[in-house]
């Protein structure tokens, strides 16, 4: 085994790292930005109290100039996202597949700053939007910074870098009115999609629950592309990155979904923050799945492909380490906004493949820091600078924080002894994996990446009966927001190549007939010289029929921790049984909240003050994971008088969550639209007059989708 790289009281904690920019005034006296302390910051220097504004009013100036710049371009994409601090601990080095720091010594824990993102919206668009998920970590490691910039799904819409820009500009609002901010439902984005059957696997993700998280700590997260691992002897093993959640894989409903948007479009950001504060510290394993380089050609896809995923029926998942989010961001602009990923931050031990959409993702992301932060200088920014030390010759340039000294910038030189010298492999020096390439200079695609659909299949058949009823019914939604019918043919003629019925059930809800196969030419992408014969899709069926780990019905449902409980209750409520029912949930982690028909404190029976956290109008059940409703006759009377709290409830079982209620309570329950009859139907995830410990188990499980094959009521 390799020798632990630095020994752990030398570790610098990026925490302590950023303590010298920190900045407080607390009880300190206000100055301008040159250090002078400010006597008046109520108004401005005039000719008289009722005169002209005078120029020489630098105070006014400096304060009014900051403000007119201080914005800066939003990301391109993943503009609305939200960041967190942690750390990461390795279970057991991996020195046999590479030399990397941080994954060869387990005594280490490197600090990592997160964000997660939402791809198409604006910075002040709706957590909820459905869409993929960006998932970034940089590693502080002692041999520099490591960035993993994944997202929430494991392939992507297209196979080459240079398509891109389409792709954005086709899911972006459209050009001319700047609609509809970030959705996916408009004639452009499917349009292209449409005329693209290589986005047809990413569809199928984009289509599923994946796309609306409940929250950003129960979503995984992958690299998509294939990497390298280098080990010190100089081997090369192909991997995939993977990030699994120990709270979970678990989404909204589509119908939620649009509702939250409009309670709380930072419910994700929100989560996030809260749980962090709360000490809930979200927790994901780091797993790889290892491909020896003699195996690069035994899959029946490519394995640069960026559209195809590795089963993990075909090489397993190691959990090699974890990844605890412990700290929230002190400043959101300095942290989160200013944050710079680069999948080519990369450190000794890692390397690229040869990958055509990663490999045009390593010019991106530098250039694109250049015009948002504003200048070569980005990696100074205190979130981005490395816990490792800097030097080289480069030089200057705008908002140059570093003052360098001495009189040589240059190499080689012998006025400074050559210094900054260059490192020896052994001595950490990073040197590329020296794969052989043997090949003519051209634009083309390998036809190995012709195989569009046998992986989209895959997925489709892997999904539940309810997954799979979602994803129709997110193809119905999306494709119902198309104007132009020639792109809804279009697309239901694709969806044949993925699965017949699939086809049909879209196809239905549109009004379409189901056509033979997919429009020819199916693909316009096609090069001016290309033989259109030669881009036709290839059909491949895959050998594997299904793969557990793609859907989500199987992950872990064996926990409350952090889950949102509304109470409903108000004057009057059987305080014994609310209190009974607060014990047992908030010791196995949930947070409980009050919702009644007034704010302030509510008295329970025995006169006992209790306090509102919201009212019906404050809050609605979207944002809550199940409902509890105590018994009480005034409170029952007064909840059953309010329309908003029977909607609560009946919402609620919409959206198949758990619901318990005791003895008024349960009048309650039977008074609304929610189909029962009587406490003694057995209806699934619905509690009346049971234990709390019931209700603990029933929120485990998340949602009862059984419900939903009886039709859903109106709510
Ligand atoms: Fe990208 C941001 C993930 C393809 C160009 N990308 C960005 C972020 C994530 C991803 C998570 C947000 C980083 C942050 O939080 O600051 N991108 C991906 C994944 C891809 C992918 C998983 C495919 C596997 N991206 C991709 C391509 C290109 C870009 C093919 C261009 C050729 N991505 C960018 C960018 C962004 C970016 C324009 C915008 C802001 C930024 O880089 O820093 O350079």
């Amino acid at each position: 085994m390799k020798k632990p790289a630095v020994s752990p009281s030398k570790v610098i904690s990026k925490n302590e790292d950023l303590q010298t920019n920190r900045e407080d005034g607390s009880g300190q006296l206000l100055t301008t930005n040159q250090g002078l302390k400010v006597n008046d910051d109520q108004n401005s220097l005039k000719a008289g109290e009722r005169g002209a504004t005078l120029l020489e009013d630098f105070i006014l100036r400096e304060k009014i100039t900051h403000f007119d710049h201080e914005r800066i371009p939003e990301r391109i994409v993943h503009a609305r996202g939200s960041g967190a601090h942690g750390v990461f601990e390795l279970y057991k080095s991996q020195a046999e597949y590479t030399k990397a720091g941080f994954l060869n010594d387990t005594t280490i824990q490197t600090p990592v700053f997160v964000r997660f993102s939402t791809v198409a919206g604006s910075r002040g668009s709706t957590d909820l939007a459905r869409d993929v998920r960006g998932f970034s970590v940089k590693f502080y490691t002692q041999e520099g910074i490591y960035d993993f910039v994944g997202n929430n799904m494991p392939v992507f819409f297209i196979q080459d870098a240079i398509k891109f820009p389409d792709l954005i500009h086709a899911v972006k609002p459209e050009p001319h009115h700047e609609m509809p901010q970030a959705a996916s439902a408009h004639d452009t984005f499917w349009d292209f999609i449409s005329l693209m059957p290589e986005s047809s696997h990413m569809i199928m993700w984009l289509m599923s629950d994946r796309a609306i998280p409940r929250s950003y700590r129960m979503m995984e997260g992958f690299g998509v592309h294939t990497f390298r691992l280098i080990n010190e002897e100089g081997k090369s093993h192909f991997v995939k990155f993977h990030w699994k959640p120990l709270l979970g894989v678990h989404s909204v409903v589509w119908n939620e979904a649009l509702k939250i948007s409009g309670n709380d479009p930072d419910f994700h950001r929100r989560d996030l923050w809260e749980a962090i504060e709360a000490g809930a510290f979200p927790e994901w394993e780091l797993g790889i799945q290892v491909i020896p380089e003699e195996d690069e050609h035994k899959f029946e896809f490519d394995l640069l492909d960026p559209t195809k995923l590795v089963p993990e029926e075909l090489v397993p998942v190691q959990r090699i380490g974890k990844m605890t989010l412990n700290r929230n961001p002190d400043n959101f602009f300095a942290e989160t906004e200013q944050v710079a990923f680069h999948p080519g931050h990369l450190v000794p031990g890692i390397d690229f493949t040869n990958d055509p959409l990663l490999q045009g993702r390593l010019f991106s992301y530098t250039d694109t820091q250049l015009s948002r932060l504003g200048g070569p200088n980005f990696h100074e920014i205190p979130i981005n600078r490395p816990v490792s030390p800097v030097h080289n010759n480069q030089r200057d340039g705008h908002m140059r924080q570093t003052i360098n000294t001495g009189r040589t910038s240059y190499q080689p030189n012998s006025i400074n002894d050559n210094s900054p010298l260059q490192a020896k492999v052994s001595e950490g020096g990073f040197s590329s994996y020296q794969e052989r390439i043997d090949a003519k200079k051209i634009r083309a695609r390998s036809d190995s990446f012709f195989d569009h659909f046998s992986q989209a299949t895959l997925f489709y058949n892997s999904q539940s009966e309810t997954e799979k009823n979602h994803l129709v019914d997110a193809l119905k939604f999306e494709l119902g927001k198309v104007e132009i019918e020639d792109i809804r043919k279009r697309m239901v003629g694709i969806l044949t190549q993925v699965d017949l019925t699939l086809a049909k059930r879209v196809a239905d809800g549109l009004g379409l007939e189901v056509p033979s196969g997919p429009e020819k030419p199916v693909n316009h992408g096609v090069p001016a010289d290309a033989d259109q014969q030669s881009y036709e899709p290839k059909i491949v069926k895959s050998t594997l029929k299904s793969s557990a780990a793609l859907s989500m019905k199987d992950t872990p449902k064996d926990t409350i921790k952090t889950r949102k409980i509304a109470i409903l209750a108000t004057d009057g409520v059987n305080g014994n049984q609310l209190d009974a029912y607060k014990k047992v949930l908030e010791a196995a982690g949930a947070v409980t909240k009050i919702v009644a028909t007034h704010d302030g404190h509510i008295k329970d029976d025995s006169g006992k003050l209790v306090k509102v956290d919201f009212t019906f109008l404050t809050t609605a059940s979207v944002l809550f994971d199940a409902v509890y409703v105590p018994g009480g006759e005034k409170s029952i009377e007064a909840l059953t008088a309010e329309a908003d709290a029977v909607h609560f409830v009946e919402e609620a079982f919409r959206h198949c969550k758990a619901i318990a209620a005791n003895e008024e309570g349960v009048d309650f329950i039977l008074l609304s639209n929610i189909p029962v009859k009587d406490e003694k139907e057995s209806v699934e995830g619905l509690l009346l007059n049971q234990t709390a410990k019931e209700f603990e188990k029933a929120i485990q499980q998340h949602r009862f989708w059984e419900r939903e094959k009886k039709g859903k009521i109106p709510a």
